[in-house]
């Protein structure tokens, strides 16, 4: 089967692209990614190895390329990662996550209604769902959960996310949708919560806390949300949306803790900065459904995800320093210096 990852340089992309190639060798990965600046290449080096692996660069809003993409490599499942994923990023610039994230999936969509398909999997989150109050830890999200966004990165993955259901249901087109908590893991990119304090901390820089650090996420090893998307290609049914979560949600200071206490540093280093506009409260995704019908149960207990991460960015600080050597730099001085 041919396989078609978008977004497959990019965090979790980059490790479905891996998941893949380990479990479904029989199977060919094409990864159609555009490199911005959350694409990297160095991420894929060892993929790149593999016979059963291309690389194709492309943007995914791009209709022409998307078009040869499809003649050329013929997918008959197309999963989409491809995004622009920092609502930090959103908040200073709304364009270009519209772009991408709404108008390229309509774009990959029409190709997949042009040439014919077995399965379109749509990679959404359960930002769309908007958040939970602090004080009422009985509430979760559910599939049926009414969709509320706050940031224009959550709106703009809710227009996608229903718009794949309405190419479902307007034109039978055959597609699943999955609504994922907080990953964390390796190849994360170093502007997010878990990778940004971690090589905070590792070079003694203060650690950036948002307001009082009491914001709720609810964080999967992001091997879980590669097996569960699997999962679903393999026995998901077409039309449907499953929740994907491990109950296990943490305060925002607690994990940056827990990051510290890990690494042996200080807890001094946390500052306490000017909150995120809207910033969202709570993330608490149900799991149920993807449990009972599919099986799906995740793996990694965070204990255990948090100290492979740690090691994971000790020991690829190759990685990690080509990054924030680069535009990075302007990128942390705009958002955080004088926060
Ligand atoms: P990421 O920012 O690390 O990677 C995004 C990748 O998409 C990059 O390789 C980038 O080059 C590529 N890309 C961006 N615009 C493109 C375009 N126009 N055409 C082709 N490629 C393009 O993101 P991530 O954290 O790996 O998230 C992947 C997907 O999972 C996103 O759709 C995101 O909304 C969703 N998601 C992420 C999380 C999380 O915790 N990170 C949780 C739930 C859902
Ligand atoms: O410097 C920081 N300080 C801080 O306190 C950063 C970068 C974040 N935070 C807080 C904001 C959030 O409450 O940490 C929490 C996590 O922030 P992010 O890593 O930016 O993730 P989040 O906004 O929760 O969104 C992530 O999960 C859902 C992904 O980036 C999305 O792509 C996904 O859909």
């Amino acid at each position: 089967m041919n396989i078609v990852v978008t977004g497959g340089a990019g965090f979790i992309g980059s490790n479905f692209v891996y998941y893949l190639l380990k479990h479904r060798p029989a199977d060919r990965v094409i990864c159609y990614d555009a490199l911005t600046y959350a694409g990297n290449l160095h991420t894929l080096e060892a993929a790149r190895k593999n016979e059963n692996f291309t690389f194709v660069r492309g943007d995914i809003a791009d209709r022409e390329a998307v078009a040869s993409l499809f003649r050329q490599e013929k997918p008959e499942v197309v999963v989409n990662f491809a995004a622009e994923s920092h609502v930090d990023r959103s908040i200073e610039t709304p364009d270009i996550f519209l772009k991408t994230n709404v108008l390229g999936t309509q774009v990959l969509m029409d190709a997949c209604r042009q040439f014919g398909i077995r399965r379109y999997h749509q990679v959404s989150t359960d930002e769309v769902y908007g958040d939970l109050p602090l004080d009422r830890p009985d509430l979760f999200f559910t599939e049926t959960t009414n969709l509320h966004t706050s940031s224009p990165y959550s709106a703009s993955k809710a227009g996608a996310d229903l718009l794949t259901l309405a190419y479902h249901r307007t034109y039978g087109l055959p597609v699943t949708v999955s609504r994922c908590s907080n990953n964390y893991g390796p190849y994360h990119f170093p502007e997010k919560l878990i990778p940004l304090m971690i090589i905070n901390a590792l070079q003694d820089k203060k650690l950036p806390v948002y307001g009082a650090g009491e914001n709720v996420r609810d964080w999967l090893y992001v091997e879980d949300h590669c097996a569960a998307i699997d999962l679903i290609l393999q026995k998901g049914k077409v039309g449907e949306i499953y929740n994907i979560g491990g109950h296990n949600e943490r305060r925002n200071i607690d994990v940056v803790k827990i990051i510290l206490k890990e690494l042996g540093k200080p807890e001094s280093l946390i500052e306490h900065v000017t909150d995120r506009k809207g910033h969202d409260r709570r993330y608490a995704i149900d799991p149920t459904k993807i449990h009972r019908e599919l099986g799906w149960l995740p793996q990694t207990k965070f204990d255990v995800g948090i100290k492979a991460t740690i090691e994971w960015y000790l020991t690829h600080r190759q990685w990690w320093e080509t990054i924030i050597s680069g535009e990075y730099r302007n990128y942390y001085a705009r958002m955080y210096d004088e926060r």
